[in-house]
């Protein structure tokens, strides 16, 4: 008989994980390239010990149907796919991977301001399609960052790192949270009112997590308080904005454009009326896509699975009241 503890795997990792992942547990992977149906997520997770993955919705419809489940190891920071209240009262503890992922995301959040500024997506395709004819001096020009306001709605750990990176592009930096940050040097980034920050900011750059109060925090009237010739950058998740109101606010010129690494609906249809817009860069979902970090971050998952499975405390665990609930141990 298999005595080793049970996984669903909804989602293939770098590096050794996998092997690891194999070799310790008795997994029940999906291999396909697109998500796993929900039927087949509630079908598989119902005699799971453990779940491995990132993003699938685990809404506590599909947590009723998994009654042996102790832990949900999110391959991630943002949790916000995850019913943790379902999971609390059934004493499953989910666990997530922060720091990890830090500097590449805020890496990510630079190369998109960047990229958007220095209109990178044209440059590369003026070269490829054969335009580059000459250099002349009014060739494709983009803006400088250097003496620009860059906003940061929601600096955590992210969005500090971000903050850091474009001080030392000589950006001014401000931010808004619920309260300012304890112990951020004002040198570093400045705090102000949500709504000052959209008046001056030149880049607005979401690093917030997702919840019901950032649910659209971006919405039309926001759209308007921000300058006409700014850029909203999204590293956060698709839903901080209310995707419509965007689309009407880079039509009609409210405001200059948009850098998104994450979008609502996500993955973006190939006809969203989004990707139409000349003053739109989008990538998919990249911000902690580097080999050194996914590695990194699934290693961590593993690391937090295996400690719950051996009843130990894991390493990062976002609802504690979970572990000491006697429920499953
Ligand atoms: C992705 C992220 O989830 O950590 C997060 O919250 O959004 C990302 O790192 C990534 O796709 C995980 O596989």
């Amino acid at each position: 008989m298999n005595s080793k503890p049970k996984v669903l795997v909804s989602r293939q990792f770098v590096g050794d994980t996998m092997r690891q992942l194999r070799e310790l547990y008795d997994v029940r992977e999906w291999k396909e390239p697109g998500p796993m149906p929900l039927e087949l997520l509630q079908e598989w997770i119902a005699d799971c010990d453990g779940y491995y993955g990132s993003g699938d919705p685990l809404s506590e419809k599909v947590i009723e149907h998994a009654p042996r489940l102790k832990v949900v190891s999110h391959v991630a920071v943002g949790t916000d796919n995850i019913d943790i209240a379902a999971c609390t009262a059934r004493g499953i503890a989910v666990c997530n991977t922060p720091g990890v992922l830090t500097d590449a995301t805020a890496d990510m959040t630079i190369a998109l301001l960047l990229d958007y500024t220095r209109r990178m997506p044209e440059q590369i395709q003026f070269v490829r399609s054969g335009q580059w004819k000459m250099n002349t001096p009014t060739q494709l020009l983009g803006t400088d960052i250097r003496g620009k306001t860059l906003g940061i709605i929601g600096l955590g750990e992210i969005g500090e790192a971000a903050a850091r990176r474009a001080a030392a592009f000589g950006m001014k930096v401000i931010y808004h949270n619920r309260k300012p940050k304890p112990g951020l040097s004002p040198e570093l980034a400045e705090y102000t009112s949500l709504n000052q920050l959209l008046q001056t900011a030149d880049f607005v750059s979401l690093h917030a997590p997702l919840t019901a109060e950032t649910h659209h925090l971006i919405n039309a009237e926001r759209l308007s308080f921000m300058k006409p010739s700014a850029v909203l950058i999204n590293m956060a998740r698709g839903a901080v904005v209310d995707t419509d109101a965007l689309y009407h606010a880079l039509a009609e010129g409210i405001i200059a454009g948009a850098a998104m690494d994450v979008t609502d609906p996500e993955p973006i249809p190939q006809d969203h009326p989004l990707l139409g817009l000349p003053n739109v860069i989008i990538t998919p979902h990249a911000g902690s896509a580097t080999f050194e970090t996914r590695n990194a971050m699934a290693l961590l998952a593993l690391d937090n699975m295996n400690l719950v499975l051996q009843g130990l405390p894991p390493k990062h665990c976002v609802n504690p009241d979970a572990w000491v609930s006697e429920v499953k141990r």
